[in-house]
This record gives structure tokens, sequence and C-alpha cells, in this order.
């Protein structure tokens, strides 16, 4: 038997791969990762505690690897062969994304590793969008963009052999792991000629500029890569001084003592030069960077709760207004972590302290009381997944014209599965399996 790459190495392979990549693409994208680290440093030396908690929850290590990117392809067998090369990274396909709701043609997953040995490792996830041609309402307009799609491979021979040798190895060796990330980055590299002439694309882009975004290239470009920050609010405030111009408001909820779910921020697409295959010049705006602060994880009551008081915050035009309104419609959200665990509205992972150690629960015990008497400590579990208002406010920062909500506008998980291959996994059950499984690891058997 071959001595066979980790799915988690093939993985960070990648991600440094996809980073690099990206930042020769486009280096706005350079600046806003050393501003993150640099915040990032300064945030852990300026809270101690921060920095040990971290470092305890084992999560220190993977903070300056940790980013996400996106991506967007047209057809059912462009988004089943991602789930297929995706998997030998050691990534899945995990929830469900109607973006349809906010006026943007498409519904989407996240392909991430779901282990947390892999997570600890590396986390990087993609965020990739399938478009849904049935938006596009000029039947000819249609049809010419699915003959496009179909027309052209967004993988190259190399990646497709290496996918296959996986599956039927089960692993690649380090030669062919090399072979495959560099093979696999081809289909996220920028082409800055178009597969159409400037009239189909400003057709397409007229139905909607996501939809010429992703019929009218060669691959599915990266369209942002993001790092994760310590403190979103101090990036955001210290772009412009990097040359970069921030979105006007941060997605997702306030700063709080214990933040929750996902804050985002991003700067707006570069418009970037393009020829048209009829040989005239044009531009296109695509991509863009983006940073991201992430926070615990939410049961299905706090997310309840959650999207409840972030539909009665609204949005606005302000950061600061914004973030002020936001502050005052979340003092309905505890935030103080024992009444987040009391009311069962985030997830926890446990663990025995050493005086737990010394003395393990004993059946009958309640974790309460196992916390109260120092014998056991719970942190939050940390939120590895997205939030649809979030991603169609990034989306639409970044779509320059007016968006126009689409009646046809509803979810359809099931369509998505049946062109993904596979079933998209439940995030909450993998969070909730989390938990549980902490506690049983403290030989706790409750609940
Ligand atoms: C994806 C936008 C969503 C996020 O972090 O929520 C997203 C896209 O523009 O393709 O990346
Ligand atoms: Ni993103």
């Amino acid at each position: 038997m071959e001595n066979f790459l980790s799915s988690d190495a093939i993985r960070t392979l990648f991600s440094q791969a996809m980073s690099a990549m990206y930042q020769q693409e486009v280096p706005q994208y350079g600046a806003l990762t050393q501003l993150v680290s640099a915040v990032n440093e300064r945030t852990l030396e300026a809270t101690p505690a921060l920095k040990d908690r971290l470092a305890a929850a084992d999560e220190l290590a993977r903070l300056s690897v940790e980013r996400h990117g996106a991506i967007r392809v047209g057809t059912a067998a462009e988004l089943s062969l991602l789930r297929e090369m995706f998997a030998v990274m050691g990534m899945e396909p995990v929830g469900y994304y109607d973006l349809s709701q906010a006026g943007v043609p498409v519904h989407s997953t996240a392909f991430r590793p779901v282990s947390e040995a892999a997570l600890r490792r590396n986390p990087f996830r993609v965020f990739t969008s399938l478009l849904r041609p049935e938006l596009i309402d000029d039947p000819a307009l249609h049809a010419r963009a699915m003959a496009i799609l179909d027309a052209r491979d967004i993988f190259t021979p190399g990646c497709r052999r290496l996918i296959r040798r996986h599956q039927e190895q089960g692993g690649l060796n380090a030669r062919d792991a090399a072979a495959f990330v560099s093979e696999a980055l081809e289909t996220f590299r920028w082409h800055a000629q178009t597969t159409v002439d400037s009239t189909t694309y400003h057709a397409l882009s007229q139905q909607h500029r996501l939809i010429a975004d992703v019929v009218c290239f060669r691959g599915c470009h990266i369209n942002h890569l993001t790092p994760r920050t310590l403190d979103i609010d101090r990036v955001q405030a210290l772009m412009p001084s990097r040359g970069i111009e921030p979105k006007v408001l941060i997605e997702g909820p306030p700063r709080r003592q214990v933040p929750i779910l996902l804050r985002q921020t991003s700067f707006k697409a570069l418009e970037e030069a393009v020829h048209f295959s009829d040989g005239t010049p044009g531009t296109h705006t695509a991509r863009f960077g983006e940073i991201e602060q992430r926070g615990a994880a939410l049961t299905p009551a706090g997310r309840a709760l959650y999207d409840r008081l972030l539909a009665a915050a609204g949005s606005g035009s302000d950061n600061a207004q914004h973030q002020q309104r936001l502050s005052e419609v979340f003092r309905d959200f505890p935030d103080d972590e024992e009444t987040l665990r009391e009311h069962q509205l985030a997830w926890f992972r446990y663990r025995l302290t050493e005086r737990g150690e010394q003395q393990p629960p004993r059946a009958g015990e309640s974790v309460s009381a196992l916390l109260q008497a120092g014998r056991l400590q719970a942190e939050p579990i940390v939120y590895e997944d997205f939030l649809p208002v979030s991603a169609a406010g990034i989306f639409q920062s970044n779509l320059g014209n007016a968006v126009t909500t689409r009646e046809a506008g509803h979810a359809s998980q099931a369509a998505f599965e049946a062109a993904l291959g596979a079933s998209v996994q439940d995030e909450m059950a993998l969070y909730a399996q989390m938990q549980q499984r902490s506690l049983i690891r403290c030989g706790i058997h409750e609940g």
C-alpha cells in the first residue's frame, strides 16, 4: 500500500496555492491579509484572556491559515464534479442557501471539512453557488446560455484523472497530491479572455450580471478569499488607510461580549479589463475581497432569535448608525456564555477540568452542577458556516446595478441536491453531534 497524503494535508496545500494565486491576481487581497494579520496580532497582545481562550480551544493554530473562498458554477455536471474534487481535500457539502429570495439567481452550499480534527487542522471552506438559469426569463437567451455552458469544460484532463485515481486508490501519494493541487487550481484561475462575443456578454449581463459572470468565462474563477479576523470593526476602520474601500455595512450581528455566528465585510469588486471573442475590449466586475469574524454556532432556537432580531433591525446606509441600531435590538439576545448555555441558544463543547479529571462525573450529576463545582468547562463551538442574508448583502454590494427581486425566488433544495448528486449535510446536526460527543468524552451521558 502506498503512502498517501491525508486529505487535511491536501486541503492545506490547496488553500495555500489558492491564496498565492489570488494574491498575484488581486494584489488588494494581499494588502487585506496583511492588515488582518496585524490586527489579529495586536488584538491577541491586547487581550491575553482571548489568546488563552483560543489556545485552550486549539484555535490559535488555525487562525492564520483560516479563510474561505467563493465560486459560482453553471451546470449540474460542473457542480457534481466539484463535489468529487473537494472530496479529495476532505471537504463535504454542508447546508443549503437560497439566495433567490434576495434577488440573486443562485442557490448554494459550502464545501468544508466536518470532523473536529479536520476543522482544527484547516477549516478552509468554499461557498459554492449554482446558477438558476430558469430565472433567465428570455427563452432564446436561456437556451444560448445553456449551450455555452454545456460546451465548456472547467476541469483539466489531469484534474479529472487524479480525482478518479483518488477514488480508485482511496488516496493520493505526495507527488500525485501536488499534481492534483496544481491541476485543480486551473479551474479557479481568472481568464481575461471571454468565451463569448461582446453582444452575448451584454445580453446576459443585462439579465443579471451574475449570469454573465458564470456563463462567459472558461473557468469558475475564485471571486474572493476571506481571512478570519479577531476584530472586524478595527479592520473595517483601517481599510482606507491601506487604500482599500470597504463596503458600507458590516453584515451580521453587532459587536458583542460573546461573538455569535459571523460578521462580514468586503471591499468592492474591481473593474477589470476583459477581451471579448470578437476582439473588442470591455470590463467585468466580479472579484473582490472580504473579511470575517466568527463566533458561536447557534442552536435552532438561537438562530430563530437571531433571524427575528436581524429582521427587526432592518438595513441602513451608514455603518455606525446600523451597528448602533443592531446593538439596541440585540439587547434581547443574551450576551454571556452562562445564559446562552442555560437557554440553549448556542452550542458548547465540554471538557473536564483538572478537578473533574480527579473526580469524574458520576451518573445523575447534572451538567450545571459539574460546571458550578469547577469540574467541567464549556466553550462555545465556533460557527463554521455562512448566513444567507449576509451572503446576499455581499453579492449585492458587488453587483453595482439595482437588484430586482424575482418572482421565481423559492428554495429548491431537492433540485440543488439532484444537481450536486448528493444531499447536503445538515449543519445543525453536525453541531449537535459535536456537543453530544464532547459530553460523552467527559463521561456524561445526559440529553
Ligand atoms: C458569494 C457571496 C457569499 C459569503 O461569505 O457569505 C459569500 C459570491 O459572491 O459568490 O461569500
Ligand atoms: Ni464570502
